[in-house]
């Protein structure tokens, strides 16, 4: 997502970067540049227009520092203009009412069902809330059991009953809610191929019925500038709270994310960023403005990180650092513990910068295809030779590379770097030290 938008921009800034100082004429040619930018990365019209407005306007508030360099003013103020389109603040949900009640609505296959149990998965654990979530598609033979099933794997209540009406199934789902103490209802609707008039009577009925305090429709970042258009139709009709992008992990080029805000004037607040239960994140927008323009997002690390990050496990590897007791085992465990937090190519693309060099990574070990091969090596050998690796001698090495699929070249490597992490480790002041580097086997 946005890589090519990102590509655009940075060169954009290089052009810029040569510049000595930054005239008028450059930022008026830089934000054509950038707007074309915008346009290509199928982002609708009057959004790209708002963008430059935005430029301009912060450009002339923007107090011109002399230790600045063209290309970091420029960067500033798109930044600025980027969060701005993108929706300013992050807008949280409001969760009114006893059940409270969150209605998802959109378009077939924009992942409705999906985004009904992350959301609730979501307010269960970040807002500790009790929810539930309903199911009123009938059309669809298999819609119900999708959604129970989906629920189940994530332990979130759900109430799926073939009803004659949607209406009619929320008011027992709600009973039942009372009876188990959910405070919390989401809604899962049913979806069309398009806008028709019957689906919007359905939604129309719910909403009356039950005054949801949040409307959110449910978009699939793959549509691109489409999305205006839909989320016209369906805000007219139900005057949303905002959205959710969906699926944006996949290669659509952003235009969904940045029209939306300016077009409608109701913010995205949550994006799913894949098909599984917790690839899902609130929607920050000037934490996307730094992802776009490649200033990198460690707020949403650090976050990712305190969430997955065992600390009990923490303090006792440090413990054993500080004991000069580190052994395989524990470098093991701590592998397992940097992998909770993605594939190691995730978490560097939070990095600033990151996207310049990744084209430059080509032909070099993908890093998660040399953690896998540190892996599989360690997985073969006995837990003695992790306990005390000098025991492992030239049979044993053999015996190890065989049974991990690698060579005695890689086995050797991994025990040097294992051993020359050790003596750079003692040598290390005892107090402060957590993190550990990862020996290459190149
Ligand atoms: N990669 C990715 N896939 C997603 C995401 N959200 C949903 N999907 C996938 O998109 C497909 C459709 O999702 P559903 O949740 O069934 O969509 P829906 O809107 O309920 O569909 P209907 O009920 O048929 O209208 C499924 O295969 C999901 O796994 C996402 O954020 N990323
Ligand atoms: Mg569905």
């Amino acid at each position: 997502m946005f890589d090519s938008l990102m590509k655009k921009f940075r060169g954009v800034f290089e052009g810029i970067a040569k510049r000595g100082v930054l005239s008028e004429k450059d930022l008026s040619s830089a934000m054509e540049d950038l707007k074309k930018s915008l346009l290509d990365a199928d982002v609708h019209y009057d959004a790209a227009n708002a963008f430059v407005d935005e430029i301009r306007e912060n450009a002339i508030g923007a107090q011109i520092h002399k230790a600045l360099s063209p290309s970091e003013q420029l960067t500033k103020i798109v930044y600025k203009s980027l969060t701005d389109i993108l929706g300013g603040n992050s807008k949280p949900i409001e969760l009114d009412g006893s059940p409270a009640m969150i209605m998802l609505v959109g378009l077939q296959g924009s992942g409705k069902t999906t985004t009904s149990v992350k959301l609730a998965k979501h307010i269960k654990e970040k807002m500790g809330r009790s929810p539930m979530v309903v199911g009123v598609d009938f059309n669809r033979p298999a819609a119900l059991d999708q959604l129970s099933i989906f629920a189940k794997q994530y332990n979130i209540a759900s109430y799926t009953e073939r009803a004659k009406s949607a209406v009619e199934a929320v008011k027992r789902a709600k009973e039942q809610a009372r009876n188990n103490n959910n405070d919390v209802i989401i809604i899962d609707t049913a979806g069309r191929l398009h806008v028709d008039t019957e689906l919007m009577n359905e939604l129309k009925e719910l909403k009356s019925a039950y005054s949801p305090s949040e409307i959110l429709l449910v978009i699939d970042s793959m549509i691109g500038r489409d999305a205006v258009n839909v989320a016209k139709e369906f805000d007219s009709l139900l005057d949303l709270n905002g959205f959710i992008l969906t699926k944006l992990d996949s290669d659509a080029r952003g235009g969904a994310a940045l029209s939306l805000y300016k077009t409608i004037g109701k913010p995205v607040k949550f994006a799913g960023v894949g098909e599984k239960g917790d690839a899902f994140e609130q929607f920050y927008p000037d934490r996307m403005a730094s992802r776009i323009l490649d200033l990198g997002d460690v707020m949403t690390l650090i976050e990712r990180a305190q969430e997955n990050y065992d600390q009990k496990e923490a303090e006792r590897l440090e413990k054993k650092l500080k004991k000069n007791e580190f052994d395989i085992e524990d470098f093991l465990a701590q592998i397992q513990q940097i992998k909770k937090l993605g594939s190691l190519e995730s978490i560097l693309s939070f990095m600033p910068g990151f996207s310049a060099i990744k084209g430059k990574l080509k032909g070099l070990t993908p890093p998660d295809k040399e953690l896998r091969k540190i892996e599989a090596i360690i997985g073969s050998m006995t837990r003695q030779e992790r306990q005390a690796p000098n025991i492992i001698n030239g049979n044993r090495r053999k015996r190890i590379a065989t049974g991990s699929g690698t060579s005695v070249n890689d086995v050797n490597k991994f025990l040097k770097s294992f051993d020359d992490m050790k003596k750079l480790m003692k040598s290390l002041p005892k107090s402060g030290f957590s993190g550990l580097g990862i020996p290459k086997l190149r």
